[in-house]
C-alpha cells in the first residue's frame, strides 16, 4: 500500500478519534521575523521540521517548540500559541521562550557541542561542561511543563523529536502516566564505546526509557541503542524482539526511515513558479553550456563540504576537459554559528572556495558558485531542476532529505544523484552513484561517473529512485510509527482507542 496524506488522516480519524497529538521539538517549523518594520514568516532549514510539518498538517494537534524569531512573541498569544501554517492553518504551534542564559548551554553546549559530534562519531573532542548539562536538564523540565499543560492531565499521544530532549520522556511519564510517549532520534546512535565518554550517559538513556517507543532511521542505530542499554543501565534487553524492560515499563525500539512528501514536492517542482525560479538561477550564475553540479547543506562538519570541494578541485586537475566548462553551485546555509567548530568550518569553506576559484578561474568562468545563505524551498527546487548532478557527501548522516528532495524534484526523469554511503538514504537509493567521501580518488571517480553517464542510464536510475521515494514517503514514516504506537499493549488503555472525540477546540492566534 502506498501511504498518502489521506490514508494517514483516515488512520488518525478511525483509530485515534479525538486523541490529542502533541509533537515536541527544539526547532519550530515556522518563525516570525521583523523585516524592515513588517513581519515575515519563515521556515528554517531543518530536516526534522521539513519532515514533521506535513504530518502535523495532516494530524492537527499541537506542536511544542522553541520561539526563536524576533517577532515570535508578538505573533502568538499570551501562552505562545498560534495556528500554522499561515496560509492554511491546520495545527497549533505552542512556542516556548527560553531565558537567554539557558539557551547557550542547552543548545550550543550540550546538544550541539556534545551529543551531535558524539552521535555522528565526528572525531571532534566534545566539551563536557556541568553548566551545559544543568541547562539541558532545566530546558527539558521547561518543555515538560508546556507539554503537560497542553495535555491538561488527560491521555495524549506525545511525539518527541530528537537529541535535545532525551530527558523529557521520563519527566512526562512520571507526572502523567496516561501519556503514550514516542521519541524519534533524527541523528545516528553510535556504538556504545563512543558514548561511554559522555559523563551523563546513564541519565540520558534513563530519560529515554520513559518512552513507550523509540524510533531511529536505521536498524543499526536501533542495535547500537540496545547495546548501549546493555552496558549502561540495569534493564532486560531483548535484541531479537528489539525491546527493553525496566521497572515494569517496556520500550520498543524500531527503525522508521524518514522521508518527504513526494507527491506535493513533485507537484510544486513541476509548477511554473519553480520554472521561473530556475531561470533566476541562470541569472545568478551567468550563462554557460557546460555541466552543472549542485549541493545544498547546512554548513555542518558532518556534511563533508570540504571533502566535496577537494573532489571538484581534483576533478579539474585530472580532467582538463571540465576546465572552463563545469560549474558547481554550493548552497551553504549558515548554521549553529554560536558553536566555534561551525564558525571555523564556515571560514574554511569560504577559503577553499576562494582558493579553488583562484586556481582555475579563466576568462569570466569560475568552477564554484558559493552562496552562504538561506533560500526558499521553491528556489531550491528551481536549482534541483537545472542540475546535471547533485552531490551529497555526508561523512555520517541519519538520513539526508536533500537527496530525496532532489529525486522528487526531477519530474523530467533526468539528473544523477552522487551519494555518500554513510547516509541513511544510501540504504534506499542504491541507484545513486554511491561513494566514500573520505577517499579523495573515489569521490573524484564518482563525479566522473556522473558526468559521463549516458542519458538512458541516468533515466533508468532516476526512474527507480523516484519509485522508491514515492512509496517510502513521509506519510509511510508517520503511518508506520503511528500503527506501531497503536499496537503497543501499553497504549490501548490510556488512549481508550475509538472513544468519542474529547478534544474541544480552542481559539488560538492566527498570523500571516
Ligand atoms: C537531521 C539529520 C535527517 C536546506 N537548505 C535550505 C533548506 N534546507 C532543507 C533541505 C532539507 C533540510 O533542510 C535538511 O535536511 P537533511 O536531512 O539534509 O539534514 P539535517 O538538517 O541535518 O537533518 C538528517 C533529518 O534530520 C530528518 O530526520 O535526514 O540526517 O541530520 O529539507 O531542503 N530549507 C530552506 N532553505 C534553505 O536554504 N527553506
Amino acid at each position: 500500500m502506498t501511504w498518502t496524506r489521506e490514508s494517514l488522516q483516515t488512520l488518525i480519524g478511525e483509530r485515534l478519534k479525538g486523541i490529542r497529538i502533541i509533537a515536541v521539538s527544539n526547532r519550530a517549523p515556522y518563525l516570525h521575523r521583523d523585516k524592515f518594520g513588517t513581519t515575515e514568516c519563515v521556515q528554517p532549514a531543518s530536516g526534522m521540521a521539513a519532515a514533521l510539518d506535513p504530518v502535523m498538517r495532516a494530524c492537527g494537534g499541537v506542536w511544542v517548540a522553541q520561539g526563536t524569531g524576533d517577532a515570535d512573541r508578538i505573533t502568538s498569544d499570551s501562552k505562545g500559541r498560534l495556528q500554522v501554517p499561515p496560509e492554511w492553518p491546520s495545527y497549533t504551534l505552542r512556542r516556548v521562550f527560553l531565558p537567554e542564559r539557558l539557551q547557550a548551554g542547552f543548545y550550543s553546549g550540550l546538544s550541539n557541542g556534545c551529543l551531535w559530534p558524539l552521535c555522528h562519531v565526528a572525531f571532534l573532542r566534545p566539551r563536557f561542561e556541568p553548566e551545559d548539562w544543568n541547562a539541558y536538564c532545566t530546558v527539558n523540565r521547561i518543555f515538560a511543563d508546556a507539554v503537560l499543560e497542553e495535555a491538561r492531565g488527560e491521555p495524549a499521544l506525545v511525539f518527541v523529536q530528537d537529541y535535545h530532549f532525551a530527558l523529557l520522556p521520563r519527566m512526562l511519564k512520571e507526572r502523567n502516566p496516561d501519556l503514550v510517549i514516542g521519541q524519534f532520534w533524527h541523528i545516528p546512535w553510535p556504538n556504545p564505546e563512543v558514548l561511554r565518554v559522555f559523563p551523563w550517559q546513564k541519565e540520558l538513556v534513563e530519560g529515554m526509557l520513559g518512552n513507550d517507543l523509540i524510533g531511529f532511521h536505521m536498524r543499526t542505530h536501533c542495535a547500537n541503542f540496545l547495546s548501549t542499554l546493555d552496558q549502561t543501565v540495569e534493564a532486560l534487553v531483548d535484541h531479537v524482539a528489539m525491546e527493553a524492560r525496566r521497572a515494569g515499563q517496556t520500550v520498543q525500539v524500531r527503525p522508521f526511515p524518514i522521508s518527504i512528501d513526494f507527491e506535493a514536492h513533485s507537484k510544486t517542482a513541476a509548477s511554473p513558479r519553480v520554472e521561473s525560479e530556475a531561470e533566476r538561477w541562470w541569472m545568478r550564475i551567468g550563462p554557460g553550456d557546460g555541466p552543472l553540479g549542485i549541493s545544498i547543506d547546512r554548513v555542518d562538519y558532518t556534511k563533508g563540504i570540504p571533502e566535496r570541494l577537494r573532489a571538484i578541485d581534483s576533478l579539474l586537475r585530472h580532467c582538463p576537459e571540465y576546465r572552463r566548462s563545469l560549474r558547481f553551485v554550493q548552497i551553504g546555509v549558515p548554521s549553529r554559528e554560536d558553536v566555534p567548530e561551525y564558525r571555523d568550518l564556515a571560514a574554511r569553506v569560504q577559503q577553499m572556495v576562494d582558493e579553488i576559484n583562484d586556481r582555475w578561474a579563466m576568462g569570466g568562468w569560475k568552477p564554484i558558485h558559493y552562496f552562504h545563505s538561506q533560500f526558499s524551498q521553491m528556489e531550491l527546487m528551481g536549482l534541483h531542476r537545472l542540475a546535471d548532478f547533485c552531490v551529497v557527501s555526508s561523512l555520517h548522516d541519519g538520513m539526508n532529505l536533500v537527496a530525496k528532495e532532489f529525486v522528487a524534484s526531477r519530474t523530467d526523469g533526468d539528473g544523477v544523484l552522487v551519494l555518500s554511503r554513510f547516509t541513511g538514504a544510501a540504504a534506499e537509493l542504491g541507484d545513486a552513484v554511491i561513494f566514500n567521501p573520505f577517499h579523495l580518488n573515489q569521490a573524484r571517480e564518482a563525479l566522473q561517473t556522473a558526468l559521463v553517464m549516458s542519458s538512458e542510464e541516468r533515466r533508468r536510475r532516476m526512474r527507480h529512485m523516484r519509485q522508491v521515494v514515492e512509496v517510502n514517503n513521509v506519510y509511510r514514516w508517520a503511518g508506520k510509527l503511528l500503527t506501531t504506537f497503536l499496537r503497543l499493549p501499553q497504549a490501548a488503555a490510556p488512549l481508550e482507542l475509538g472513544s468519542p472525540n474529547r478534544v474541544e477546540k480552542e481559539p488560538v492566534a492566527r498570523w500571516g
